[in-house]
């Protein structure tokens, strides 16, 4: 099946929990991943640049005898990232989730303060797979060997507006995650937590993965690719069929690529519009306000002049009052 970007990520196993990490650059995606299926599945480093640089799934067997599928992504929907990569690299992550994502794990470092572009890389994400996807987030925030549950918690207490709105938005669906602990019981702790959360949705979800039109068009085109095993061919008959079906096969998901990237770059044109307008708005409100305190000022000080006057006048009168009854006496 060689010389395909899409030929090994369809037979990768199903597993009973489909997860994805997605966050900023450097954020502790791969960290939290490894965390998750205990071993260095994913390279995990310090950098100034992009460590995964494309999406790579592992698996494991949890303690329950449920299987657990996570996938590791770079930054999608990064403002680092072009759309063209991302198109892709969400098409590869689409491919490799096949029957949808049980959760959504969205990484965000405790130790950065909760930026603009944080709350819109979630807003990207409502935007490209819609309000739907929001039911599957759960929001980790990795360096809880550094901040510590109890500062978290007050963090959160204090925290910007946009911060707030995005815990409301995910139901408080909060985790924190040490990725540096050697503590094998707090390793099993955190796990349990995070597993409890992601059942917690799934149940909420009435069990049913997140899936929409895009998965089940990469779907369809991979079923039609299986479908050549069962029709009983010729070795040679198979081999070129197959040949021929890749080749459709590819062709498809480049349309679907493109598809997406379309879809990607009017969820961010859709964006940036929205936060210029919100922008713009601000602005005129600010406007508007600043112009009926102007307003009033000049109010107060006309008054005040009348008043002033009034006053000379008063003072006038009084005086012409005594001095008209000094003429009488
Ligand atoms: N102290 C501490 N360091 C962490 C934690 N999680 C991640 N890190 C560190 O943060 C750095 C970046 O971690 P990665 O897992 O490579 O981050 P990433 O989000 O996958 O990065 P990219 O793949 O480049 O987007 C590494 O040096 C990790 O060791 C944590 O919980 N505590
Ligand atoms: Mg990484």
């Amino acid at each position: 099946m060689g010389g395909s970007q899409y030929d090994d990520d369809w037979v990768l196993p199903s597993a009973d929990i489909t997860l994805v990490l997605v966050g900023k650059l450097g954020y502790g995606k791969s960290a939290t991943g490894n965390s998750i299926l205990g071993r260095e599945a994913f390279l995990s480093e310090y950098s100034h640049a992009s460590v995964t640089n494309t999406c790579q799934m592992g698996s494991t067997t949890l303690k329950d005898g449920r299987t657990i599928n996570v996938i590791d992504t770079p930054g999608l929907f990064d403002v680092n990232i072009t759309t063209e990569d991302a198109g892709k690299e969400i098409v590869k992550c689409m491919n490799m989730a096949k029957d949808g994502i049980h959760a959504v794990l969205m990484v965000f470092s405790a130790i950065n303060r909760f930026s603009h572009e944080d709350a819109s890389t979630i807003e990207t994400i409502k935007g490209f797979f819609g309000e739907k996807i929001v039911d599957h987030m759960i929001l980790v925030f990795t360096y809880g060997d550094i901040v510590g549950e109890s500062r978290m918690k007050g963090m959160q207490k204090n925290a910007p507006e946009s911060f707030q709105k995005v815990v409301e938005l995910c139901q408080n669906r909060v985790v924190l995650f040490d990725n540096m602990t050697t503590d094998r019981r707090l390793k099993a702790q955190q796990l349990d937590k995070l597993l409890d959360v992601v059942d917690s949705v799934t149940a909420n979800n009435g069990g049913k993965p997140f899936s929409d039109q895009m998965f089940s068009r990469i779907k369809e085109v991979h079923d039609r690719e299986k479908e050549v095993h069962i029709m009983g061919y010729s070795e040679d008959q198979i081999a070129e069929l197959k040949k021929e079906i890749h080749r459709t096969r590819d062709e498809q998901l480049a349309h679907i690529t493109s598809m997406v990237e379309d879809k990607l770059n009017c969820t961010v044109d859709k964006l940036q519009k929205q936060l210029m307008d919100e922008q713009n708005a601000r602005l005129k409100a600010e406007k508007v306000a600043y112009e009926a305190r102007m307003k009033s000022e000049e109010e107060i000080h006309k008054l005040k002049e009348s008043l002033r006057k009034a006053q000379l006048e008063n003072e006038e009168f009084r005086r012409m009052a005594q001095s008209s009854k000094c003429a009488i006496l």
